[in-house]
């Protein structure tokens, strides 16, 4: 699922990395789906306008994925194909939801797409669940969780936007959306593209879940 390719040079993580990105497919449609691509995924969802393509160029170090104040944006599955040396992965932006001025096509299309696309692909290892640190989960995340659950796949929760939080009611807030209950296989990561905040841990956690022996 993962390539590694052997290499006489093998570098060493740095919380400094930067990976190589390009963009390799922009899937409107099911059968657009490069179900069969061997590399493995980490997936960006999460309500629209929460921050996932904000967060993944904020990853990137890279103006790559379509950033906007309106929700809504995000149309299509992105997948960005990432490499740091010998090590390859894809990182993959996704449509948000709870998007209320969709129309009924739109929201059915959207469905189609995100059940082919979580129950299709086999090559899902963990699913970063964006979540605003201003609300913490509403209804439609505590949705998400279920559904995801159900199929099988790892979650971990990053909150969006904790750069509009002062910092020292971080703890204090993880800990209570905490109590009320989530899924997320590590304790939730904390966020805020807006000043750099989290992203180089939340990097280091990528690459670690990725390539635990590096
Ligand atoms: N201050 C701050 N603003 C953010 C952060 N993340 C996103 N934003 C802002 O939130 C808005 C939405 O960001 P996007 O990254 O486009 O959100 P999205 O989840 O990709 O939205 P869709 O593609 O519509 O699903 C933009 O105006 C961003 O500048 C953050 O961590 N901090
Ligand atoms: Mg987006």
């Amino acid at each position: 699922m993962l390539s590694e390719t052997p290499s006489s040079k093998k570098k060493v993580f740095s919380p400094s990395m930067r990976w190589d990105v390009e963009l390799v497919h922009t899937c409107f449609l099911p059968a657009q789906l490069p179900l069969e691509e061997g590399l493995g995924e980490i997936v960006l969802v999460g309500r629209s306008n929460v921050g996932k393509s904000t967060l993944m160029n904020a990853l990137l170090k890279k103006k790559i994925a379509h950033v906007s104040g309106t929700p809504g944006k995000t149309r299509s599955i992105n997948y960005y194909r990432t490499s740091w040396g010998e090590h390859c992965w894809h990182m993959v932006d996704v449509p948000g939801y709870g998007y209320a001025k969709r129309g009924g096509q739109e929201q059915k299309a959207w469905r189609r797409l995100m059940e082919s696309y979580f129950c299709g692909s086999p090559n899902i290892l963990m699913v970063l669940h964006l979540v605003d640190f201003r609300h913490g989960l509403l209804e439609k995340d505590r949705e998400l969780q279920a559904w995801l659950r159900d199929v099988g796949i790892h979650i971990q929760v990053v909150f969006t936007k904790a750069d509009k939080i002062a910092r020292s009611k971080h703890r204090h807030m993880v800990q209570q959306y905490t109590k009320k209950g989530l899924y997320s296989m590590d304790i939730p990561w904390v966020t805020g593209a807006g000043k750099n905040m989290g992203i180089a841990e939340l990097q280091e956690n990528i690459f670690r879940f990725l390539f635990p022996k590096c």
